[in-house]
């Protein structure tokens, strides 16, 4: 089993934008090579397997121009960020998967790759990640919204570490390697009681945390103890309290709300 071990060279905001920036790049040349393979390729195309209906070549074109468009319009740009005295508490909202019972000294992390590779990790090592501070707005899909200062680990420093990102299960190498990396991340509560689904330009978004603190204290339970997510790029519903696994698949997961009719994004 691969162990987790802290990252030791951290990326930096600058080398993220430019690692996302490339990402972006090469969509559009994917997209462009498709564009030129033209009438000819036609045939081949329609001779090819279906995915939802949808021959799979153009499927992936599908999905790429559709990730593209996520990762310019959402990664780009960053959440606002406020002076830390306008920071609150929000009102608790959903409590699906908080169960009572809970026993938070018995939690760990599971990690889960393909092919069921999978590890554990413990807040410990979670904290040993950079720690960022952050003050943003949590914004409800219900219309109410609320500055908070949070603290976490950044996602993307979280996934620069792990071997299970990846399609080889070798440690990713951002900068170098993101072709490798898997398309998409489910994040669980311990019972599966609610979930969330985000792709990987979103989770590597330099405002996505795993956060362990709220206006300068541990999280409460109800606030999602001892881990949570957090990206002021998202809806409130993305913003998964109590994480107990995180599942790294080239699927699109399933995510609650999107299952009750949301936009699957949640981005605004
Ligand atoms: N496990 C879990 N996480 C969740 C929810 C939930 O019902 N269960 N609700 C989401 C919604 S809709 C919002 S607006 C935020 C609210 O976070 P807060 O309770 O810390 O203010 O949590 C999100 N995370
Ligand atoms: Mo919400």
């Amino acid at each position: 089993m691969p162990e987790a071990k802290p990252s030791t060279t951290p990326l930096t905001e600058e080398e993220l934008r430019r690692q996302l920036g490339r990402m972006t790049r090469r969509s559009f040349a994917v997209g462009a090579a498709a564009a030129l393979f033209g009438l000819g390729g036609w045939t081949w195309l329609r001779t090819r397997s279906t995915e939802d209906g949808i021959p799979w070549p153009l499927r992936r074109v599908l999905n790429l121009n559709e990730r593209l468009a996520q990762a310019y319009y959402k990664n780009t740009r960053l959440a606002p960020t406020f002076a830390r005295e306008t920071a609150r508490e929000p009102r608790v909202n959903g409590q699906l998967g908080l169960d009572g019972g809970f026993d938070l000294s018995r939690w760990s992390l599971h990690v889960e790759g393909s092919a069921g590779r999978a590890l554990q990790m413990s807040l410990g090592e979670i904290k040993a990640l950079p720690r960022v501070e952050m003050v943003t707005e949590l914004k409800c899909i219900e219309g109410w919204s609320e500055v908070v200062h949070w603290a976490g680990a950044r996602f993307a420093d979280f996934v620069a570490q792990c071997p299970l990102a990846t399609r080889s299960g070798k440690r990713p190498n951002l900068e170098r390697s993101a072709n490798d990396l898997v398309e998409y991340v489910r994040l669980l509560t311990p019972g599966e009681g609610y979930y969330v689904g985000l792709d990987m330009p979103s989770a590597l978004h330099p405002q996505t945390l795993l956060c362990y603190e709220m206006n300068g204290e541990p999280l409460s339970l109800a606030h999602g103890a001892p881990l949570r997510l957090v990206t002021p790029v998202k809806y409130g519903i993305k913003n998964i309290k109590r994480i107990g696994t995180i599942r790294f698949s080239d699927q699109r997961p399933a995510d609650y709300w999107a299952e009750q009719g949301y936009d699957w994004y949640a981005g605004h």
